[in-house]
């Protein structure tokens, strides 16, 4: 197989984090000018994260900053505690929106929501990908008072400062969507991620935010430690995988499974190292 430049690598990277599916990238690699069987050998090799997360493999756990507590203050509100697992680091909440703050954030997003796209490096454009797995949008931080105050919430419940914190992202999964597994963290040897750690350094921890209870499947899943979150609408999942040494855990592999009945909504709060943005 031939090697891929870093303009590739970066490409591929930036699509698998997105959750683009495999049908997709391929034919965008096809219309690059790859062999079929290349560009399929090279999605493998980038999907493999098993490789990338070896040398990884003596993560040290650091103390959890999210607190002991089994109800946590977070301001405005108190949240619950369900499930801690110390490896991974990985604590699972109810009550962190209200019923009708999942309904705002699903009404502010409904019109804004965009079919998941490639860019193609070749032509510079947008390519839709043919086998659709979400749908998303972006809140740039603290673009109005609702979403500060959620922004603060979610800073007071990670124990890390709003200005580390990426905008919200929010995603909705039709039947059959998923996310398949993956690390949020930028893989330090891919080319790609220096551009993203250039701008606030590594991402240490993921907030995933359930905006609606889902009829069948889309649970968050961690393959490697054989852990399913069921979707509950206000409720979250929080994961960290970068210690206070910049190590990365390779046991925060996870993914969204196929969603079978309904829809699944969710709202994605990713923290850097340091300020970002
Ligand atoms: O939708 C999910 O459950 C999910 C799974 C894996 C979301 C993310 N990753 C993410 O937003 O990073
Ligand atoms: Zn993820």
């Amino acid at each position: 197989m031939p090697t891929l430049d870093p303009a590739w690598q970066a490409w591929l990277a930036e699509n698998i984090q997105r959750g683009c599916s495999v049908d997709s990238m391929v034919a965008a690699m096809e219309g690059g000018g790859f062999r079929r069987a290349d560009a399929l050998a090279a999605i493998e090799t980038a999907l493999n994260p098993v490789a990338e997360a070896a040398p990884q493999a003596d993560y040290r756990y650091d103390a959890m900053p999210i607190p002991a507590d089994n109800r946590i203050d977070v301001g405005d509100r108190e949240v619950q505690v369900l499930l801690r697992c110390e490896q991974p680091q990985l604590v699972v909440f109810a009550d962190f929106l209200s019923l009708e703050e999942c309904d705002e954030m699903m009404r502010r997003s409904h019109d804004k929501l965009v079919r998941s796209t490639t860019v193609n490096p070749q032509t510079g454009q947008e390519d839709v990908i043919a086998r659709r797995t979400s749908q998303g949008t972006f809140f740039a931080r603290g673009e109005d008072e609702f979403i500060t105050r959620l922004e603060r919430r979610a800073a007071r419940l990670m124990q890390w400062p709003v200005e580390n914190g990426e905008g919200l992202q929010v995603l909705r999964y039709e039947v059959g969507g998923e996310y398949r597994p993956h690390f949020d963290y930028f893989p330090p040897t891919q080319a790609g991620s220096a551009l993203h750690l250039a701008r606030g350094g590594q991402r240490v921890a993921t907030l995933i935010i359930y905006l609606n209870d889902v009829a069948g499947g889309g649970e968050t899943i961690f393959p490697d430690v054989g852990l399913s979150v069921t979707p509950r609408k206000g409720g979250a999942v929080y994961f960290r995988y970068c210690n206070g040494e910049g190590q990365l855990d390779p046991l925060s592999l996870h993914g969204g499974a196929p969603v079978v009945d309904g829809e699944k909504w969710i709202m994605t709060k990713w923290v850097r190292q340091g300020r970002y943005g």
